[in-house]
């Protein structure tokens, strides 16, 4: 299905001597309220999604594309919904405007820095669209393909905050949350603390394992920090030219995002967290096992948003 949505048609807009051509990419999405688990125990709650997934789908393209957004709501919603992505230089009023159940809208921007970008619903009440689960990461690949050293794996953690009734728009305001989550899920990624977690990010000792970092919020910030490891280096916004080095950890604020590389040189787990310890101990905890035997297809293709 995330394929279908990297609908791209390439144009031959560039100079042969340029790194990587720009293209026309568009990419559709549409807006879907589901219900989806919020634990390991499956305890469910009312979703507002992009293409029924909490986060949306990883959109990706590369610095100098042309990208058009094509944004259908679904007839079945009950809802007005947007998409406002951080990647974009655009109108805030024609562009992110939000659109009715059964309505698309199509609107185009050039991704001129490369990043790590949080994408999201602008829909009022917006801070209730985030906490339904609407938002997701686009990446803008730099166009100069050795701005990065080649990473062996990728991953994607989206931070947010779930509250046990949305609806209460006075518990959003006030941050009273009940989990801080990776990825939708309280210990989505983390067996150690959740036994009823069956899932981790693995690599094999040495691999650089990139982790393209957004924090949905919407309100808490992020101390992202691998126990028991170093960021190798360290990208705020994932853009190439920020790089910082031998880091602990990198606040991160709501909304905003970085790219994070980790290598271990040793066997054995790391575990990513939120350092804030009511963030980590709530859910925002993810175990990332270092193994020789490391299953070769994580960390790649579709799987660099582990479902
Ligand atoms: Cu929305």
């Amino acid at each position: 299905m995330r394929k279908s949505l990297l609908v791209a048609a390439s144009a031959l807009m560039g100079l042969v001597s340029q790194p990587a051509l720009a293209k026309d990419v568009q990419l559709r999405l549409t807006a879907k309220e589901v219900s989806l688990p919020v634990d390991n125990k499956g305890t469910m709650q009312a979703s507002w999604t992009y293409e029924g997934q909490v986060p949306g789908p990883v959109l990706r393209v590369t610095e100098g594309d042309r990208v058009t957004i094509v944004l259908t709501n679904d007839a079945a919603n009950k809802n007005s919904h947007s998409i406002d992505l951080h990647a974009a230089r655009v109108d805030v009023v024609k562009d992110f405007e939000a659109i009715k159940p059964g309505e698309t809208k199509t609107f185009s921007f050039t991704a001129t820095y490369p990043g790590a970008f949080y994408y999201h619903c602008g829909s009022d009440p917006m801070y209730q669209h985030i906490a339904r689960g609407m938002f997701g990461v686009i990446l803008v690949d730099p166009k100069d393909a050795k701005a990065l050293p080649p990473a062996d794996r990728e991953y994607i953690l989206v931070q947010s905050e779930v509250y046990s009734n949305p609806d209460d728009l006075h518990s959003i305001m006030k941050s009273d949350w009940q989990h801080v989550v990776f990825n939708g899920v309280a210990f989505k990624y983390d067996p150690v603390h959740d036994p009823a977690s069956t899932k981790m990010l693995v690599a094999k000792p040495g691999e650089r394992v990139r982790v393209y970092f957004v924090n949905a919020g919407p309100n808490e910030y992020s101390t992202l920090h691998p126990i028991a490891g170093i960021w190798d280096a360290v990208y705020p916004s994932g853009n190439p030219k920020n790089k910082k080095v031998g880091m602990q950890s990198l606040v991160v604020g709501p909304g905003d995002g970085a790219t994070f590389d980790l290598i271990s040189p040793v066997e054995g787990a790391n575990v990513i967290v939120d350092h804030s310890m009511s963030h980590a101990h709530t859910g925002a905890m993810a175990v990332v096992m270092f193994s020789n035997d490391a299953d070769p297809k994580m960390g790649r293709g579709n799987l660099i948003l582990v479902p």
